[in-house]
């Protein structure tokens, strides 16, 4: 039988690295779009493609250019699209709102007009957010909870949300939205907060670092594992009719929560090197998110597995085993 061909934008990343690890283990034939700066530079870029690069066909290009979309779109005629790839820090949003609403908005909009055009019977994912319901008027917040976006990161993704839907209403597409909460893991970037712990934790406990500098740590988050996240994004795709999902554990915890298990775990109180600074905190705040993920765990049969202490414990041992051995993260 003929392989499945997959095409992921955003492959570089975590939600990337863990899916294309996932389809491989399935049989398929895993394509990624990347820029030209990270094929000249693999050391740097691929680092979470590791264990699986040589399975991978990788094509240059950008968000930002239809053409190179529609090329690769004709030439590859995937079987199933994942498109991960944004700029998905929100501190980010409020610094260079402008270029985060180019790569976001137009990156997507290229990305469908070329599937519709050039690979019609390609089924598409997009990496929807809870930062879309920002400050919720629900909670948990599911499927049919109001979009009220705090940044322009959030609002970007409403308007990916919004493209995707459309497409799939007046094109006839195979397109849906995964609404996923925030899902973390070793493979975290480090200006995340939960990275950003864990990686300062494990150097403070080896006398590379002083202080834990954060923002407002009382905001509160529905974290879980990517790595069991990004089979839904699959899951998804396999249903017989188009549908968008949130995805969440269901439980929400605050980041002070986070830095008492991750500093409990190196027998280290947080309170010792907490600085707290103005800057990082941000001009709008998502102070609550939990999801409400029924409507997956009926439908596409989501039940997450590594809770929240789980998760913690994973990165902090993970950071710290490193870095004792004279590595860097
Ligand atoms: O912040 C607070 C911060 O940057 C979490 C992205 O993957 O998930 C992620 O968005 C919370 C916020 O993630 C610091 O104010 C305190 O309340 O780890 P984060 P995020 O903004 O929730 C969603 C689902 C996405 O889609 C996004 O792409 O932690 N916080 N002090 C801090 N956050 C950071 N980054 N750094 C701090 O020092």
């Amino acid at each position: 039988m003929k392989k499945k061909k997959i095409l992921i934008t955003g492959i570089t990343g975590q939600d990337g690295s863990y899916l294309a690890e996932y389809l491989l283990s399935l049989g398929y034939e895993v394509h990624g779009i990347v820029r030209r700066v990270a094929l000249e530079d693999p050391t740097h870029h691929f680092w979470r493609l590791q264990k699986v690069l040589d399975q991978l066909i990788l094509h240059s290009g950008s968000l930002e250019s239809f053409p190179t979309l529609f090329k690769i779109m004709r030439e590859v005629q995937p079987d199933e699209c994942y498109h991960l790839a944004a700029q998905s820090f929100v501190s980010v949003s409020f610094e260079d709102e402008f270029s985060m609403m180019q790569t976001n908005i137009n990156g997507t909009h290229y990305l469908l007009a070329a599937l519709k055009d050039a690979c019609p019977e390609c089924r598409l994912y997009f990496a929807g957010s809870s930062e879309m319901f920002g400050k919720a008027e629900e909670t948990p917040q599911r499927e049919t909870t109001r979009f009220h976006p705090r940044s322009v990161y959030g609002l970007t993704k409403v308007a990916g949300f919004e493209l995707t839907r459309n497409y799939r209403e007046a094109y006839n597409l195979f397109t849906c939205t995964g609404i996923l909460f925030n899902h973390e893991s070793p493979r975290r970037g480090y200006e995340f907060v939960t990275r950003k712990i864990s990686s300062t934790a494990a150097r403070i406990k080896l006398g590379m670092e002083k202080v834990m500098p954060l923002g407002n740590i009382e905001a509160k988050r529905d974290w879980g594992f990517a790595g069991e996240y990004v089979q839904m994004m699959h899951v998804m795709l396999q249903q017989d009719v188009p549908e968008d999902f949130v995805v969440g554990t269901g439980e929400t915890h605050t980041v002070r929560e986070f830095l008492e298990v991750v500093f409990g775990e190196l027998n280290l109180n947080y309170q010792d090197y907490l600085v707290i600074e103005k800057n990082f905190y941000r001009p709008a705040e998502v102070d609550l998110l939990v999801a409400d993920p029924q409507k997956a765990r009926e439908k596409l049969g989501w039940k997450s597995k590594m809770n929240f202490e789980e998760l913690a414990l994973q990165m902090v041992r993970h950071d710290y085993d490193i870095l004792k051995k004279g590595d860097d993260l």
